[in-house]
């Protein structure tokens, strides 16, 4: 058992004891001698063995049997016996804002309240309040509590967290206390749902960085503060955490806080292949775990330490120990597709289905901002809750999108609108509208919207005939999936992507934040068979725009460069590259 398993059950058992009506001065001891363990730069086991754990200040006989037992054994009776001896639904209620151990203790010793459902309860029928030290005003800070606390004890995507953390990324670097700071964990590498956000600092006085961080605006409750780190849940119900390290370990920290876990064990035992010993205090000339300074390889960035090891910087969205290794172990990462490469968005919807804007708004929109194109892509007529265009409207519609773009040109703009449709794949893989409307259009995007199978070859089967179809230059939201909400329709999507090699079928990559779909997982493999990704906002309205930063933060996590992306294309390759599937129909 390392120092921070240690040092968070004698955290634990402070708390337990607390709830438990312990006197202060024993609760105290045991937080206090759980920061002096996590502040240690020896290691327990080596403490232990040479018998000089009573060194430490303030770690009496008693702790010092107990923290024993704990390295040795791994686990600890006293614990065990304290934690059976209260309800398991006290410690759950001290997550939620408002509820300290004295409350906790409160509504469990006079009303019984053993569980935070039960807390709920009591609140409702107004019988917290009537306690002593309570009153109607907590007992409603206490609901609203519960509320977040359901809410951040679910997960987040990415779009909320980032929504979250750049504020107070931006605050913290402003901060005069902090060297240098980031994002660290999931939220740095992009994953598509958040667990908890964190960041990293550097500084000279951690005091005030954590002071500042746990007092600024925004923050519900503080549920852990120590000398060097501080978690707390923010407004919203997310949780995040902030540690702060010297400017010297700055590099490494940033590198081990990051992750993924599995990517860090890699870089591990890469570490030790070369007799170094890599953790999140640096990297080390030594043979055994250490922290210690002299044997410290100087390494000024986290690009240092990838050098070190024998590696190419890897991008933090590639740490996943998806195989960035074998990449990184050539000396060169290739670069991987940026935001500001994309130079517009080939599947969008207007007010004609279910999009808000007018198609001269979007036109105008798309050009301020500095695309090259933009294509409006609205619904056919299968997906009448979302106003689909059947063949009638979608010909007025074009009429409409060719005089804006004729007035594009004789301003002498060169932006262009595109025309386009999301065709509905109808039960059988036949699409909603014939191909004799769809063969007038720029762009064709296919998409299963409705009448998912719960058998995979049946779902497989209607997208393998749509990619089949010349006139579908791509299939949008390829699975379907909503993340925290709606799971994939079952579908093979190796199979998909083998007939989109095949035929010169695009795949796309819809940035709406809940969808990411296709799921990044997926790309090098489709990399791999040549199939080029197609980065869509799917834009309702202009905000939506914004998703591209999103999508090519995916699309780089699936490994893709500007070359496997359609849309990084100027505008007159983009119009061969559509005409080519028209062309080409299957590849034999
Ligand atoms: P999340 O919060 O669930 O979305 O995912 P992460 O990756 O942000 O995980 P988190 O916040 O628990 O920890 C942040 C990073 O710290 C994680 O990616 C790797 C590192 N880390 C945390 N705990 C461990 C550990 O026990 N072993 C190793 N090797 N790394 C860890
Ligand atoms: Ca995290
Ligand atoms: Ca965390
Ligand atoms: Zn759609």
């Amino acid at each position: 058992m390392d120092k921070e398993n240690v040092a968070e059950i004698l955290q634990e058992i402070g708390v337990l004891l607390e709830l438990k009506g312990e006197n202060p001065f024993k609760t105290r001891a045991y937080a206090s001698a759980a920061r002096t363990i996590e502040g240690l730069s020896e290691s327990l086991e080596k403490l232990i063995s040479e018998n000089r754990l009573g060194e430490i200040k303030g770690i009496g006989d008693a702790l010092q049997k107990k923290i024993t037992e704990l390295v040795t054994t791994g686990e600890l009776a006293y614990y065990e016996e304290l934690k059976a001896s209260l309800p398991a639904g006290l410690l759950d209620m001290l997550k939620i804002p408002g509820m300290g151990p004295k409350k906790v203790k409160a509504v469990y010793d006079r009303l019984g309240v053993e569980t935070v459902d039960q807390l709920e309860q009591a609140c409702r029928s107004g019988r917290v309040a009537m306690l002593d030290g309570f009153g109607e005003k907590s007992q409603a800070k206490i609901l609203e509590g519960i509320q977040f606390r359901r809410q951040y004890a679910t997960r987040h995507l990415l779009v909320q967290a980032l929504a979250w953390a750049e504020p107070i990324l931006d605050e913290l670097r402003a901060h005069p206390d902090v060297l240098r700071c980031s994002t660290a964990g999931s939220v740095r590498r992009f994953k598509e749902v958040i667990g908890d956000v964190d960041f990293l600092v550097s500084s000279k006085a951690p005091a005030a960085v954590l002071d500042f961080f746990t007092g600024r605006e925004g923050v519900m409750k503080v549920l852990a503060k120590g000398d060097t780190k501080s978690s707390v849940i923010l407004e919203g119900g997310i949780q995040a955490d902030l540690r702060v390290v010297s400017d010297v370990e700055y590099p490494y920290a940033l590198a081990y806080f990051t992750g993924s876990k599995e990517h860090n064990i890699a870089m591990r035992q890469r570490a030790i292949q070369r007799g170094l010993r890599l953790n999140e205090y640096g990297l080390f000339r030594s043979k055994e775990e250490t922290r210690d300074p002299e044997l410290r390889v100087a390494c000024a960035t986290e690009d240092e330490i990838f050098s070190q090891l024998g590696l190419a910087y890897i991008p933090p969205e590639l740490r996943e120990d998806h195989g960035e290794f074998l990449v990184a172990e050539t000396g060169t990462m290739p670069r991987l597709v940026e935001w500001t490469d994309l130079k517009g968005s080939l599947h969008n919807h207007s007010n004609w289905s279910d999009g808000r804007g007018t198609v001269a708004e979007i036109a105008e929109f798309a050009r301020e901002n500095g695309f090259a194109y933009w294509a409006i892509n609205d619904h056919s007529r299968a997906s009448f809750q979302a106003h689909g265009l059947d063949a009638d409207r979608l010909r007025k519609q074009v009429l409409e999108i060719r005089e804006v773009n004729r007035r594009l040109s004789e301003e002498g703009c060169e932006f262009r609108l595109l025309t386009g449709v999301e065709v509905d794949i109808l039960g059988d893989g036949r699409l909603d509208l014939p191909d004799d409307v769809l063969e007038d259009l720029d762009v064709v995007v296919a998409s299963l919207h409705q009448g998912f199978s719960r058998q995979e070859p049946e779902n497989t089967r209607r997208l393998i005939r749509a990619a089949e179809n010349r006139q579908v230059h791509m299939l949008g939201h390829l699975t379907g999936r909503l993340l925290l909400e709606r799971e994939p329709y079952p579908v093979n999507p190796q199979a998909v992507i083998d007939v989109c090699a095949e035929t010169g079928t695009w795949i796309e990559l819809n940035a709406h934040p809940a969808r990411f779909d296709l799921d990044w997982r997926l790309w090098p493999y489709a990399k791999s068979m040549g199939v080029k990704c197609v980065i869509n906002c799917d834009a309702h309205r202009n905000e939506h725009a914004g998703f591209l930063r999103l999508g090519a933060g995916i699309a780089r996590k699936g490994g893709l460069q500007r070359e496997d992306v359609i849309n990084t294309l100027s505008l007159r390759s983009l119009m061969k590259a559509l005409q080519g599937k028209r062309e080409g129909g299957r590849r034999s």
